[in-house]
């Protein structure tokens, strides 16, 4: 989907375990304002329900799963979150809603901006009518 992709992260592992590394440019498509995760979810509790005027995201499942779906106002996809290895890019205008998540999922999500709660679209008529009919 346009303005939406998984991106595979590039995992340094060895006899010790692994890691991976995430380097504005090189990883992040975008300059990197906040980070914030997301843990402790609760069974069958989905989460979002919003977009994003202005906000770019990478989203990263570090532990367990969880799935995110995403909307552009004319498709529909989900992505299932399950490897530290995978990254899903959001990009700005895509409503997106996570659920299914794992026991013991932790979500880390790196933003292109601060937290703007003023800056949140939560009402999915309102999001359609703007994705479609203009007005940004
Ligand atoms: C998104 C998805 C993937 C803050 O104080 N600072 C922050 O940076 C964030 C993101 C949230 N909060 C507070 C606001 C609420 O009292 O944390 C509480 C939970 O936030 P929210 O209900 O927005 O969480 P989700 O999981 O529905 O959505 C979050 C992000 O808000 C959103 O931008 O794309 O994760």
């Amino acid at each position: 989907m346009e303005n939406c992709r998984l991106i595979e992260l590039t995992s340094h592992g060895d006899n010790r375990g692994s890691l991976i590394a995430l380097e504005k440019e090189h990883d992040v498509p975008f300059d990197i304002k906040r980070v914030y995760y997301i843990y402790d979810t609760k069974r069958g509790v989905p989460r979002g329900f919003h977009a994003h005027e202005n906000l770019e995201q990478l989203l990263i499942c570090v532990s367990g799963s969880c799935k995110i779906k995403v909307d552009n106002g004319k498709e529909k996809e989900i992505y299932e979150l399950n490897s530290p290895e995978k990254a899903l890019y959001i990009g700005k205008m895509i409503w997106r809603e996570m659920y299914d998540f794992s026991g013991s999922c932790v979500l880390m999500v790196i933003a292109s901006e601060y937290y703007n709660p003023e800056e949140y679209i939560r009402d999915y008529d309102k999001y359609i009518e703007l994705v479609n009919g203009g007005g940004i």
